[in-house]
């Protein structure tokens, strides 16, 4: 069962350190403009530009929560960590990880587990959205839990290098990109949108520069094979889930992280329904219909909570792209992917 240390503060009462004040004018701010006139850019479409930084394309409202986590943080054995590209069903296995690896503390039959009164998004806070700024913390890491659950859209290969040296875990959501091109339209649209005027030629302009690997966190095919073929070298270490298969089996799935993350379901637990009750607290029907989910502020990108539940559907794609439009995109999955035995349902 979870360890939890004696002295952390259960989540998610993270204590804050410091807010985020960026721009300062101290020399680290201009070594910081610097760096950033530097690097590459190209349009952004959740924030104005995207930066070409640590071999993937960040967005620049996340750019310094980045850089912060990338160079401040150490990684303890006992971490886990859960990464995903965006929009690949991130809110769903913060809250099936959060609620599996804390079930000794907070029984997912509770009428008053945080799940009712927090976002996913608060209970597993984001490294470079949340956790980190310009400075260094902004939630204090000694008031995490033990083993830590933290999140993160950064590639593998761009994470902090104590990430791969110590024996943390990490466990990777992935989804097939045509419902993820979707999704985070669908997104993006109700978060920036003036950036999305443009309906179905918004969306052909996103798929577009996807297909030249120029998208939040992208190319999402670096992003994908960085954690795949770890996973395949280092089983222990990374877990490579997929969404569509998480939908399909979400009961065998979560056996699965739950052995991963060292907190296996007992036989008495199965028995009495326990894996049952979390993946019914943690379905999309369960969470989307909470007040918290309907009307709260999480933090990040100061979305609305509402912003992170939409249909959960597998194929949704297909009602908003033209076949054009998806065959291009299945063209680079059969080229970038498939040599690498990565495939997805699609439908
Ligand atoms: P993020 O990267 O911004 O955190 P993320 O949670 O990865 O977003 O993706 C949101 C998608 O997951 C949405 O998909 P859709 O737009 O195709 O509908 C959302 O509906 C879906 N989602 C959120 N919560 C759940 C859940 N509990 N079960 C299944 N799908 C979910």
């Amino acid at each position: 069962m979870a360890n939890n240390h004696p002295n952390s503060l259960p989540p998610p009462s993270f204590r804050r350190i410091r807010s985020q004040t960026w721009p300062q004018e101290n020399d680290d701010d201009i070594d910081l403009k610097e760096l950033i006139a530097s690097l590459p850019k190209e349009k952004g479409f959740i924030s104005p530009i995207q930066i070409l930084y640590r071999n993937f394309w960040c967005p620049s409202g996340v750019f310094l929560g980045v850089h912060s986590f990338c160079r401040h943080f150490t990684a303890h054995d006992s971490d886990i960590i859960l990464a995903s590209k965006p929009k690949s069903g991130t809110t769903w296995l913060k809250a099936l990880a959060f609620s599996t690896l804390r079930r000794d503390v907070f029984p997912p039959s509770a009428n008053n587990h945080p799940l009712m009164s927090s976002n996913p998004h608060e209970l597993v806070p984001f490294f470079e959205f949340t956790i980190y700024g310009q400075a260094g913390e902004l939630l204090d890491l000694a008031s995490f839990s033990v083993p830590r659950l933290f999140a993160t859209h950064i590639p593998h290969d761009s994470l902090p290098e104590s990430v791969g040296q110590s024996g943390c875990r990490v466990i990777y959501i992935c989804r097939n990109p045509l419902d993820t091109i979707v999704s985070f339209c669908h997104f993006a649209a109700q978060v920036k949108p003036e950036l999305w005027s443009g309906g179905r030629s918004s969306m052909e302009e996103y798929l577009d520069y996807c297909c030249r690997g120029i998208e939040a966190f992208g190319p999402f095919w670096d992003h994908m094979l960085g954690y795949w073929k770890v996973s395949l070298e280092r089983p222990n270490n990374v877990l490579f889930l997929k969404y569509e298969d998480l939908r399909e089996d979400t009961a065998g799935n979560l056996k699965r992280i739950a052995e991963f993350m060292g907190v296996p379901f007992s036989e008495e637990e199965e028995r009495d329904g326990v894996i049952e009750e979390i993946v019914k607290l943690c379905s999309l029907s369960s969470l989307k219909e909470l007040e918290v989910n309907k009307t709260g502020k999480p933090g990040v990108w100061s979305t609305e909570n509402k912003t992170y539940f939409r249909k959960g559907e597998v194929g949704d794609w297909v009602n908003h792209m033209t076949p054009s439009m998806a065959e291009k995109l299945e063209r680079i999955m059969e080229e970038k992917l498939s040599p690498f035995g990565l495939k997805f349902r699609v439908k």
